[in-house]
């Protein structure tokens, strides 16, 4: 296929409740849209980077300066007969990941909608359904904190996962196992905030029956997380400190954690994200689908990539109205049944745009031609 022109759109959208983490805290979703245009046929992207360099060294800015300086103009200079042919065009360039991910992954909703084929079938998904889990911010109270879990158990999710920080810890998690018992699906997520100084503390949550413990120490770290992992018996399952196929074998083979969440953003894109899930299946290393709060393209792909027969564990792929009130897709994604959500069998990401949303929420559009 021969890409033709490539739109970029910024957007922000409010959340429809502030989201605080140990990084920081969030009130709107800005984002860049990506649309790849081949004869009548356009694929869709979103950039996940956030607006501030918190999660990553990326943010809306300079995804936005990659696109447009070294990205954009190189998928032009090329004939691309396969979607993996875009991560093998862009490896030249260090890091990035999110800007390529961008990219990447209109040109795999390209690739599938002129193949007539849902985009979860162009990876190889075999899931008509997938489990959806829910990822709650630091909330002010406990009080806050159990009234919220409450309301996402009775929706239906399969899977809580609570963010964590210093002060933040050990109390919400019991109180939440207090209120609703051992049997409620549960897991952490620390944003790296902890060090090998807290090994005590951390070791306090094995008694929580935690599901796993997410990225608890630093961002770049697999040693460390190592060393924690032999000490807990609570698995670890790294976020932040992968970024290729080859972060995840040597957090194996050294054996930082036993789970993986899988970006696609952190990872480069959707041929990443498939390698990293291969490599995990053949070392039974399971994994789950992460979230960026996307908006409903990027909840596309990641629908798409949660197929795959190794995403065993409830992503955080939750519905639009978890964080929207109105969405850039239509309908809004919504649940087939409580905590379940159907995979689009539509071609591409299966969904189409709602352009009065993408209208209303616009800072900012420029198209580029080859
Ligand atoms: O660490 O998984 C994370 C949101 C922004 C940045 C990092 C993370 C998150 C979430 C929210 O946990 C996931 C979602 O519901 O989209
Ligand atoms: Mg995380």
């Amino acid at each position: 296929m021969k890409i033709e022109r490539v739109d970029l759109q910024r957007i922000k959208i409010p959340l429809t409740a502030p989201f605080v983490t140990s990084m920081g805290l969030e009130t709107h979703k800005e984002c860049i849209l990506v649309r790849a245009y081949s004869g009548p046929y356009v694929g869709f992207g979103e950039s996940v980077a956030m607006d501030v360099p918190v999660y990553n060294e990326e943010d809306v800015d300079t995804v936005w300066y990659m696109l447009e300086k070294y990205l954009i103009p190189q998928l032009f200079t090329r004939q691309i007969e396969h979607p993996d042919d875009v991560s093998r065009l862009f490896s030249w360039m260090r890091r990035n990941n999110m800007a390529k991910a961008a990219l990447e992954g209109a040109i795999w909703d390209l690739y599938a909608k002129m193949n007539g084929i849902s985009l979860s079938q162009a990876l190889g998904g075999t899931r008509t359904q997938i489990d959806v889990g829910v990822s709650i911010g630091i909330e002010p109270t406990i009080e806050k904190l159990l009234e919220r879990v409450d309301g996402f158990i009775r929706d239906g999710y399969k899977k809580i996962k609570v963010k964590i920080k210093p002060g933040a810890d050990v109390e919400p998690m019991r109180a939440i196992r207090q209120k609703f018992g051992p049997d409620v699906p549960l897991m952490a997520d620390a944003n790296s905030a902890y060090t090998l100084k807290d090994i005590a503390l951390l070791k306090e949550l094995d008694e929580f029956g935690l599901i796993m413990i997410e990225q608890p120490l630093a961002h770049d770290d697999i040693i460390d997380h190592a060393t924690l992992q032999r000490e807990l018996k609570t698995p670890i399952c790294l976020d932040e400190s992968i970024h290729t196929v080859e972060d995840a074998r040597k957090a194996i083979e050294l054996g930082s954690c036993r789970i993986i969440n899988i970006k696609i953003g952190r990872v480069g894109g959707l041929t990443e994200a498939k390698k990293v899930h291969d490599l995990c299946q053949a070392h039974n290393v399971p994994v789950w689908c992460g979230g960026m709060q996307e908006v409903g393209i990027g909840r596309a792909h990641n629908i798409a990539i949660a197929s795959l027969s190794n995403f065993t564990i409830p992503g955080d792929t939750s519905p639009s109205h978890r964080y929207f009130a109105a969405d850039v897709v239509s309908p809004m994604i919504d649940f087939a049944a409580p905590g379940v959500l159907d995979v689009p069998t539509a071609p591409g990401i299966g969904m189409v745009i709602n352009e009065d949303v993408v209208r209303d929420a616009l800072i900012e559009h420029k198209s580029y031609f080859a």
